[in-house]
Order: C-alpha cells, then structure tokens, then sequence
C-alpha cells in the first residue's frame, strides 16, 4: 500500500502535468477517477480493436487482463481506499514509487 507523503514534493511541474495527461488517458469513462469501471472499458475497446464479440472468449481474456492491471497497479494508489484513484493519489503513487530505491524500473532515473 501507499502511504501519504505531504510536503515533498519530487516530480516538477513538467512530470506532473505529462502524469495528468496519462491519467486522464486512463481515465476512459471521464469519471475523473481511475477505476475498475475503467479497465472494463479499455477491456471492451480492445475486443474491438480486434473485432471480438463481448463476452467472447478474447473479450473475457482482456478484461481478465486489464482487472489484473488495476488490481495489481492502479489500485495500489488508492490511499483512502474509495475503490477509486484521483488524480492527486495518481500522482502521489508515482512520486513514491520513484522515490522508492526498492523499485528497479528502468525509467526512474529519467523522472529525478
Ligand atoms: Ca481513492
């Protein structure tokens, strides 16, 4: 889980709004949260994209897939625990992840 980290403020304004831009693209039904409705509809779209029936198997594949991506990342920025991400937990998620020196992803050191 991530925990609240005020005052410290590690990504510039720059990384902050690319990070916006992200999560409004990840923001699919313009809640203006992130939520597991979300990956549903990226699930659907991505059926489409490969001209897949809802509830067909390739559909059920995919939102397998992108219910395994908000369980396993997007959710982890909820902090108050609402079921949904807000913009401000979207951002103090990867401002922890990035100051994190456990996590190894190869682009942290770009976003310093
Ligand atoms: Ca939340």
């Amino acid at each position: 889980m991530f925990s609240q980290q005020r005052g410290k403020a590690l990504l510039s304004e720059y990384h902050r709004k690319k990070l916006l831009h992200h999560f409004h693209c990840l923001d699919a039904d313009n809640s203006g949260y992130i939520g597991k409705e979300d990956a549903e509809i990226f699930a659907e779209r991505f059926a489409k994209i490969r001209n897949a029936e809802l509830g067909s198997d390739i559909h059920k594949d995919l939102l397998f897939k992108w219910l395994q991506i908000w369980e396993n990342f997007w959710s982890k920025a909820d902090v108050d625990g609402d079921g949904k991400v807000s913009p401000e937990e979207f951002c103090q998620g990867v401002e922890k992840v990035v100051s994190n020196p456990d996590y190894s992803l190869s682009q942290s050191s770009e976003v310093q």
